[in-house]
C-alpha cells in the first residue's frame, strides 16, 4: 500500500495545510453473489488494496478535490447543491449530497485521495472511495457514525447519486471488516458474525482483466429478472417480499409461470444463500474443504443459471482446478467480467499464482493479475 506518509505531504504541499488520514478497503467475496439486494446472506473478506483519504478544513467554501491516481483537482462550491457528472468526482460528491441529506451542513474542505484498489475488477474500487470519504467528511463536522450506518449511507451514494443499484454488501465490508477474519452477513438486518481464516489458506484474487461494472446493463437485468421471479412467488403465497425468503420448492411449484430467466436467475440465488450459510458454518468449523466443495457449487450456478461470468472467468476457474493446494476457486463480485478468488494453501500460494497467469496467458492471450492477499481489518484513522 502507499505509504500515508507522502500522501499526506503531498496534501501539506498542495493544499498548505495538515490532513487527517482516513484509509478504507476493497473486498473479495468469498461466497453469496447477487444475494444482497435480495436481503440475504454474503460472506466478504476485507483486502489489502484500499482508498486513502486526506481532508482538511478550508475557509474559502470550496470543496476541493484532488486524485492522485488521475492527477486530477475539481472544486465546487461547498453551498451548491452536488450533481452527478459521470466522473470520479461523483463518488465523494455524493458522499456531500447524502449528508447534506441527512440534514448535516458540510463546509469548504480540501480532500487528497489516493487507491490501490484496481479498478474496474470487482474488488470495490468505488465502496472504498465512499467509505474512506465518510469517515473523512463526517471527521470534520463531527459526527461519528458505527460501521454500519456508514455503510448504509455508501450504499445511498451508489443507489441515490451515482445510480448503481446495487445492495450493501461492499461497503459493510469495507467499513466493518477485520483483519484475518470473513464476515458473514445477514442483508437483512445487518447482523454479522466473523470466521478466522486458517493461517495456512492464501487469498489469490485472479483478475482477469475484462473490465466489469455495476452501473446500468447485465447487472440490473439480472436484478429485475430475479426480482420478477420473487413477485411471481410472493402473489401466490404471500410474505416473499424478498428472495431471502422462498425456498427451492417454491420455485419448483410456480417456476412454470416465470420466464425461463427468472427461473434461473432465482434458482441461483435461493440456492447461493443456503451455500452462504452452509459455507459460514463450514469456515467456523475449520472445515475448508467443504467451504471449497461450496465455492465450486457457487461458481456453477453462478456461471450458468445466473449467467452472470464470462469466457474469460470460467477459464479461469477452469485452469485453476488440477492446480496443487487449490480448496476452492469462483468469480467474485458483481459479475461480467473482473477477479476470481482462489483458496489456497498457503505454502503452494506463490507456485499457483505463477502456474495460473502462465496458463491464462497461454490460453486467452491476455496477462492477467494475480495477487497474494490477506484479510485487513476495515476502514479507519490513520493519522
Ligand atoms: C456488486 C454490488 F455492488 C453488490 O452490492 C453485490 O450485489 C455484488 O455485486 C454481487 O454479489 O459488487
Amino acid at each position: 500500500m502507499h505509504d500515508p506518509e507522502t500522501l499526506r505531504s503531498q496534501h501539506r504541499a498542495r493544499f498548505h495545510a495538515d490532513p487527517v488520514l482516513f484509509v478504507a478497503p476493497g473486498r473479495v467475496n468469498l461466497i453469496g453473489e447477487h444475494t444482497d439486494y435480495a436481503e440475504g446472506f454474503v460472506m466478504p473478506v476485507a483486502i489489502n488494496f484500499a482508498t486513502l483519504a486526506a481532508i482538511s478544513p478550508r475557509s474559502d467554501g470550496k470543496i476541493v478535490l484532488y486524485a492522485e491516481n488521475y492527477g486530477e483537482e475539481k472544486t465546487f462550491s461547498a453551498d451548491a447543491t452536488p450533481v452527478a457528472s459521470k466522473h470520479w468526482s461523483d463518488y465523494p460528491m455524493g458522499v456531500v449530497s447524502i449528508l447534506k441529506g441527512e440534514g448535516h451542513t458540510v463546509p469548504g474542505f480540501s480532500l487528497s485521495l489516493w487507491g490501490d484498489v484496481p479498478l474496474g475488477s470487482g474488488l470495490s474500487s468505488s465502496a472504498a472511495l465512499e467509505i474512506a470519504t465518510l469517515l473523512a467528511v463526517t471527521s470534520l463536522i463531527g459526527v461519528e457514525y458505527p460501521g454500519p450506518v456508514l455503510a448504509r449511507l455508501g450504499q445511498r451514494v451508489e443507489n441515490e447519486f451515482v445510480g448503481a443499484n446495487c445492495g450493501i454488501m461492499d461497503q459493510f465490508i469495507s467499513a466493518n471488516g477485520k483483519e484475518n477474519h470473513a464476515l458473514l452477513l445477514d442483508c437483512r438486518d445487518l447482523s454479522y458474525r466473523l470466521a478466522p481464516i486458517p493461517a495456512n489458506v492464501a487469498l489469490v484474487i485472479a483478475n482477469t482483466m475484462v473490465k466489469h461494472s455495476i452501473v446500468g446493463g447485465d447487472y440490473k437485468t439480472r436484478r429485475a429478472e430475479s426480482e420478477a421471479a420473487c413477485a411471481i412467488i410472493n402473489s401466490h403465497r404471500g410474505s416473499v417480499p424478498f428472495l431471502r425468503d422462498a425456498t427451492l420448492e417454491d420455485l419448483e411449484k410456480w417456476g412454470h409461470e416465470m420466464t425461463p430467466k427468472s427461473y434461473l436467475r432465482a434458482k441461483h440465488v435461493i440456492s447461493e444463500n443456503m451455500r452462504t450459510v452452509a459455507a459460514s458454518e463450514a469456515l467456523l468449523r475449520g472445515d475448508i474443504k467443504k467451504l471449497g466443495q461450496l465455492m465450486a457449487e457457487a461458481h456453477r450456478s453462478y456461471s450458468e443459471d445466473f449467467e452472470g461470468s464470462c469466457m474469460e472467468a470460467d477459464t479461469m476457474v477452469e485452469l485453476a482446478q488440477d492446480l496443487p493446494g487449490l480448496i476452492g476457486a469462483r468469480l467474485t463480485g458483481g459479475g461480467f467480467g473482473g477477479c476470481t478468488i482462489n483458496l489456497v494453501e498457503q505454502s503452494q500460494a506463490e507456485a499457483f499464482a505463477k502456474e495460473l497467469a502462465s496458463r491464462y496467458a497461454a490460453r486467452t492471450g491476455i496477462e492477467p493479475e494475480i495477487h497474494i492477499c490477506h484479510a485487513s481489518d476495515g476502514a479507519h484513522r490513520i493519522g
